[in-house]
């Protein structure tokens, strides 16, 4: 015994004296111990995986023997494993792969195995790259793509391969059984017969870890890529065209998973450009798909200048087509009615679509929520939307429930995240964004996980036993204390605090568009803009007060929403704060349920979020021992950055609307250290947070 742990301490020095760049994500080398694995006799490249993963990984009793079991069961639905004191059953080779993570990540985190089943709440669990055939990647903060490249766009090196297979496999970890590899703002070209041999490529590497590979498609590329003079859906020609191109596509990925596709939405076109329908645009696609197994992820995310209030419009287009669309459709709707905002109430198509399958799609790269800048863990924004109830099969019906076949019948159900992966040396820009790519699969997997703990299984995986230099470890109990239990705490109010220094009390899209949406913008109204693009239009500041009538007296998109819920927003009585001036355009001396009026409770979120990210800052500072100086800089560094940019967030909007209210900051408030004027002037650029170069 003594023998074998200096032989296990032998082994953790090397691997304890690494610097931590996070490149290892919630993956971190550990020192296994022997285990003999029985597994089925058949060739399988997931089973070896999952084979692999145990020898190295194991670190159970020595010498055990842990069985790997392909067997249906009643209990098991999709990709869900059983595991028990032998090891580990499932339906699908890939059931074996999660049952096996499972196992590992329990004995990392010290949490016992019971004879237990876990079965995903979806079926499809995707992330969405947004990158481009010429490695930028939309809305990205880590990098350029790690599956595109300007240069030698189809040179396939042996370090490619190596960081998609790393990928892969952090996928796997977590449950994620499926890859969109390019922009929905998609260039036709993804289709060519040179870019899908690098598709092909990439499928190849990550199918051994069970994730499929998906294309999203530009709807016009029957006439930018086939030279067709159409690309109506019902045209013969093109539907011939997309047959051959799905021929050519499954010839090189057997098993590729199908199409995701923004249509008709931001200028992108789509089959409202030859007066069809988006179920006519999806199903063509679909039948097409239909023979090859193949899927139709077919986005809502559509508004147009002339609507009034843009929150109501993918409803109003997508309520009437309801039970048009083929079973290998699904409709991907945004959480929110509007754009991903750090908060917006629930998307009224969640439930509203009763007889269409229907994913809901959510941005872990943090375009509105700091980019790789600010601290912000997205767990408790995705529960409060998968939690909110719907109503609209009765009490109960959230939207977890209306989106994973509990509810409605739906042949297919799926979730989908927006990836904030790039080629950052730790992938995801702030090492604690890495927490979001986790959060995303494990709330995927299981859509009713508590944030507190997910929280606390990244962490420790992410940084336990990462304490700097020669130091001797501290012992677990001061880890939890030191570390694991207040940084739990940062992250669960990171997001809140968010919305406090930037849109409290339902406030939205408020945000410049000069920096890339991040600072504010208030103000931001450049002359010809679309209006809907722009601030004003959201906010609607004037004397006589702000926000965005949507009553039954304004836009009347409360009534999109179920009883009690549409009068329940429709009163501000009712309404809770959190959406307040989402759902009502109230005078600024308004009283609260709190009893202060509005401008001062505006005041005081404001503030509350600046004073939030200093205590972050303490939180952190008090943290040092237990990280690896590497890690523990590049926080503290974007930390500073990130409350020097609250201040300006408050500031900013604070001394804008204080132009309409004329009422005096209360004195309770931090004072301004910034004039309207220069902020406004300058359109003062945020800081980026001064960490240390990264190769
Ligand atoms: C918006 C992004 C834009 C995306 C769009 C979408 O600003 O870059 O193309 O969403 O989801 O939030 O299609």
């Amino acid at each position: 015994m003594k023998k074998l742990l200096f032989s296990l301490l032998s082994l953790c020095a090397p691997l304890g004296l690494r610097a931590e760049d996070g490149h290892q994500l919630w993956l971190r080398p550990h020192a296994a111990v022997p285990v003999t694995v029985v597994a089925p006799a058949q060739k399988s490249a997931v089973l070896a995986t999952a084979k692999r993963e145990l020898q190295q990984g194991w670190q159970g009793t020595a010498g055990a023997t842990v069985a790997l079991t392909l067997r249906k069961d009643k209990a098991i639905k999709y990709d869900g494993f059983r595991l028990s004191k032998q090891g580990v059953q499932a339906a699908t080779e890939r059931g074996i792969l999660y049952g096996v993570f499972e196992l590992l990540r329990r004995q990392q985190t010290g949490q016992p195995v019971a004879e237990e089943v876990s079965n995903p709440s979806y079926e499809f669990r995707l992330l969405n790259h947004w990158d481009n055939p010429d490695g930028s990647v939309e809305r990205g903060y880590a990098g350029k793509s790690i599956f595109w490249r300007k240069d030698s766009a189809l040179v396939v090196t042996g370090r490619d391969k190596r960081l998609w297979q790393e990928y892969a496999r952090a996928n796997a970890s977590i449950g994620l059984n499926s890859s969109v590899l390019n922009n929905v703002n998609a260039s036709p070209v993804i289709l060519s017969a040179a870019y899908l041999s690098r598709v092909k490529a990439i499928a190849d590497v990550l199918r051994p870890y069970g994730v499929k590979t998906y294309l999203s498609i530009k709807f016009s590329s029957p006439v930018l890529l086939g030279g067709l003079k159409t690309a109506d859906p019902l045209d013969p020609a093109v539907v011939k065209w997309w047959q051959g191109k799905a021929k050519e596509i499954y010839q090189q990925v057997p098993d590729f998973g199908g199409f995701l596709v923004k249509a008709s939405s931001e200028g992108q076109p789509g089959p409202q450009d030859y007066g069809r329908t988006h179920a006519d645009g999806a199903n063509m696609l679909a039948d097409v798909l239909r023979p090859y197994g193949g899927l139709v992820m077919w986005r809502a995310f559509v508004y147009s200048p002339s609507d009034k209030d843009r929150a109501k419009q993918a409803y109003n287009e997508f309520v009437p087509l309801d039970g048009k669309f083929r079973d290998n459709v699904i409709v991907q709707v945004k959480n929110g009615p509007v754009d991903f905002q750090p908060r917006e109430p629930f998307s009224p198509l969640f439930g509203a679509l009763k007889k269409t399958a229907v994913m809901p799609e959510f941005q872990i790269t943090q375009e509105y929520l700091g980019h790789a800048i600010d601290l912000a863990y997205l767990a408790p924004m995705w529960a409060e939307c998968l939690q909110s109830d719907t109503y609209q099969a009765g009490p109960g019906s959230t939207v977890a429930r209306c989106t994973d076949g509990s509810v409605y019948r739906q042949a297919h159900s799926a979730m989908a995240g927006v990836s904030n992966v790039g080629l950052d040396t730790n992938w995801t820009g702030h090492d604690f964004a890495q927490a979001n790519w986790y959060a995303f699969g494990r709330l995927a997997w299981n859509s009713s996980a508590e944030s507190a703990q997910l929280a606390e299984e990244w962490l420790k995986l992410t940084f336990q036993n990462a304490a700097a230099g020669s130091q001797p470890a501290p012992a677990a109990a001061d880890w939890n204390a030191g570390f694991l239990a207040p940084v739990t705490q940062l992250m669960l109010a990171s997001r809140e605090a968010i919305v406090d220094y930037s849109m409290p009390l339902g406030l939205h899209h408020i945000m410049s568009a000069t920096h890339g949406h991040y600072g504010p913008g208030p103000w931001w109204a450049p002359p010809g803009m679309r209006a809907d693009w722009t601030p004003p239009y959201y906010h609607q500041a004037a004397a006589n007060g702000v926000g965005f009538d949507r009553t039954t007296a304004g836009s009347n998109a409360v009534s999109q929403y179920h009883e009690p819920l549409a009068s329940q927003f429709n009163d501000p009585a009712t309404c809770p704060d959190q959406y307040l001036l989402w759902f009502h355009h109230l005078p600024w001396d308004f009283k609260l349920k709190s009893g202060r009026t509005l401008w001062d409770e505006l005041a005081l979120h404001y503030d509350h979020g600046v004073q939030q990210v200093r205590q972050f800052q303490r939180t952190w500072d008090q943290a040092r021992p237990y990280v690896d100086a590497e890690r523990f800089g590049t926080v503290q560094n974007k930390l500073r950055a990130q409350s020097g940019n609250a201040v300006l967030w408050k500031d900013a909007c604070l001394l804008y609307f204080q132009q309409f209210s004329h009422l005096p900051i209360p004195a309770t408030v931090e004072p301004p250290m910034h004039t309207l004027d220069a902020v406004i002037a300058n359109d003062l650029p945020p800081q980026r947070g001064n960490g240390p170069a990264r190769p």
